[in-house]
């Protein structure tokens, strides 16, 4: 029987994350029915509101590390099809300090649960792959061949999603996606793992200057997470007219790259801040320039990133401007009450 949205039961983990909230809202609008996992590790209860109450959702308050985890899932929900692996310890800097449970967590747990969907017979487990795994590759565009056993890794977390990646990559039912830097609307901007973008973003609507680390001509292929969402939806087999994606490992990214003083003179455009940034001592382990090569994905399943840069900040900025808006209320009702 051919998978479609509307038969389709997807286990979700990291379903608080930003990406995750996304990804399960978006397949809930596509008719599927959504099984959440997240144990708030870094996930927010917050990121879940827009969908909690939705009659095809179900969220369970669990840690991926579990054994027994898709087993029970299955025994409540005998129809699940796709596992969306997302949960994840997702800091560079706490992988540093802690080497072995981002191996548990971010290798070890995603085995575990590849290996139980493939018993169970389920029909795709997406992966959540990181540009992370090309540890200080420099040769620029990255193609998914580039990162190998001899790759350099500079941090456990990057070691952790590559090796996680080589099995999901040589099982029948696993695809990997390797993402470059996403960002969008929901990205914390005080969590240990910020994105520059949420960091700037953040500021800049404070009316305080951006802090760039080194000399901002340090680039990254920033993505949007809506264009996430739909190679989420190819990866599963989700979208009509699209073929099966074979079983591998493939960037997603924009194939463009822009410097993080570019990135900030666009935010100041788009905001009318004045403010000049504030430079910063380069942060340690850094790597300099990244960019994806994203033909792979492009010809297995037509998928094209549709959000420019500019537009994306444009939305993101309105969604951190509500979110504003919001707090001040809120600050207001509580101080009168
Ligand atoms: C990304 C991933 C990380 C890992 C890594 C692999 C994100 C959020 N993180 O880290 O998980 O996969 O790639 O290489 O996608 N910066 C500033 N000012 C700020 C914040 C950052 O100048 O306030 C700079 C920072 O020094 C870096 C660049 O902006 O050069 C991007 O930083 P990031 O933390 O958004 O992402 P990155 O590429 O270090």
């Amino acid at each position: 029987m051919r998978i479609t949205p509307a038969n389709a039961e997807c286990v979700v983990t990291g379903v608080a994350g930003f990406v995750g909230s996304h990804l399960a809202e978006k397949l809930l609008t596509l008719g599927c029915r959504v099984i959440g996992i997240d144990n708030f590790f870094s996930g927010r209860k917050e990121n879940l509101e827009s969908f909690r109450t939705h009659p095809a959702f179900v969220f369970y308050e669990r840690a991926i590390t579990e054994p027994t985890l898709l087993d029970d899932l299955q025994k409540s929900h005998p129809g699940i099809s796709h596992v969306f692996h997302l949960a994840a310890v997702v800091s560079v800097p706490y992988s540093m300090e802690h080497s072995e449970e981002t191996d548990a967590v971010n290798h070890l747990a995603a085995c575990r649960l590849l290996h139980d969907a493939e018993r169970l017979d389920m029909v795709r487990f997406v992966f959540a792959g990181s540009a992370a795994e090309y540890g200080d590759d420099t040769r620029l565009p990255l193609r998914e061949e580039f990162a190998t056993r001899a790759t350099r890794h500079v941090s456990p977390y990057g070691r952790s999603k590559f090796l996680a990646t080589e099995a999901v990559r040589s099982s029948p039912i696993g695809v990997a996606l390797r993402f470059f830097n996403i960002y969008g609307p929901r990205q914390d901007p005080r969590s240990p793992y910020s994105g520059v973008i949420s960091r700037f973003v953040d500021r800049a609507l404070a009316a305080e200057s951006l802090t760039i680390y080194g000399d901002g001509l340090q680039s990254r292929d920033f993505v949007f997470v809506d264009d996430v969402v739909e190679a989420y939806f190819r990866a599963g087999g989700l979208v009509e007219g699209v073929s099966d994606i074979p079983p591998g490992v493939y960037n997603i990214a924009t194939g463009r790259s822009v410097t993080i003083l570019e990135l900030a003179e666009t935010l100041c455009r788009l905001t009318g801040s004045r403010k000049l940034p504030v430079f910063a001592p380069e942060r340690p382990g850094d790597i300099r320039f990244s960019g994806a090569s994203v033909e792979a994905f492009e010809r297995v399943a037509s998928w094209k990133p549709r959000t420019g840069l500019a537009d994306g900040l444009e939305r993101t900025l309105l969604w951190a401007k509500s979110r504003r808006a919001l707090n001040s209320e809120e600050r207001a009702v509580n101080g009168k009450g």
